[in-house]
């Protein structure tokens, strides 16, 4: 389908994306920040229409046989490590993750999700929210937007993002577990407060809380700072959340590497009709 109405697809009375310097776009605006600056996160429940939803579940429920699934076993700041730190110190705890993913060239153009991602008024609203005075798309075939795929057992560690901010969009929850949980504030670009990230890794629960995530919600998480993971899919419902990557740099790719950890393939393909 091509959209045409967007305010079938998107609640636009409720969110006046195309209208933000209007009195109601500029409330909306108000009500993310606040929400940002107190958890890192900001949820804007029933961005997507009901009917609209269910396209959405279909469309992903087609794809999410082709994702490319993955075990990797790996630390909270998804790199080596430090081998001149003990073995339990917060840098080297490692976790498995284990989830599948479609990748941006695998969406047809006629995907409602991926007319979503282009649609610059959804990219606008980002940026007003973070307060940067241009976004672009993520420059990369395959990262710029993914289809997240997690099925009974699997899971997403406890990590920091790389990145300064990602926005996903929720579709479906599976009947338990998967849920998004996060600590606000654990860290800081000047104390990495390693003894709190230590013990929340190895279980303990002090100022965990958990992003209600509802299907339709569009949510802006800043995980740079706030410590977070997905826990363990049970149930025969698969989870599915789209990650719609934006930058404040215009051209920014993602590495071989990543592509081969997420992706299996370094190479593009061409999308299918
Ligand atoms: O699946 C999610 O809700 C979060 C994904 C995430 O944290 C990530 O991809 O870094
Ligand atoms: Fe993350």
């Amino acid at each position: 389908m091509v959209v045409s109405n967007w305010n079938e697809i998107l609640d636009l009375d409720r969110y006046p994306i195309e209208n933000l310097d209007s009195p109601a776009g500029r409330a909306v605006i108000k009500e993310c920040r606040t929400q940002l600056e107190n958890w890192g996160a900001s949820e804007m429940e029933g961005f997507v229409r009901p009917g609209a939803l269910q396209i959405l579940v279909q469309e992903s429920s087609a794809l999410e046989r082709g994702a490319y699934r993955n075990a990797l076993v790996g630390n909270a700041y998804l790199d080596e490590g430090d081998s001149k730190l003990p073995a339990d110190h917060a840098r080297n705890l490692t976790e498995k993750t284990m989830l599948g993913v479609v990748a941006y060239d695998e969406f047809p153009d006629s995907s409602l999700l991926k007319q979503i991602y282009e649609w610059d008024p959804v990219m606008k609203f980002i940026g007003q929210i973070l307060q940067l005075p241009q976004i672009y798309r993520y420059n990369d075939p395959m990262s710029a937007l993914n289809l997240s795929v997690m099925v009974e057992g699997d899971y997403l560690r406890w990590h920091f993002d790389q990145s300064d901010f990602v926005t996903s969009l929720a579709l479906r929850m599976p009947e338990y577990g998967g849920e998004f949980e996060f600590v606000p504030k654990l860290r800081s670009a000047n104390e990495p407060n390693f003894e709190r990230v230590r013990s929340v890794i190895r279980g303990g629960r002090e100022g965990v809380i958990t992003l209600p995530n509802k299907p339709g919600s569009l949510v802006l998480f800043q995980g740079k700072y706030a410590l977070h993971r997905v826990t363990p899919i049970e149930g025969n419902t698969s989870r599915l959340i789209a990650l719609l990557a934006y930058d404040a740099k215009q051209g920014n790719t993602g590495s071989d590497y990543l592509r081969r950890i997420r992706y299996g393939r370094t190479e593009t393909r061409s999308p299918r009709p």
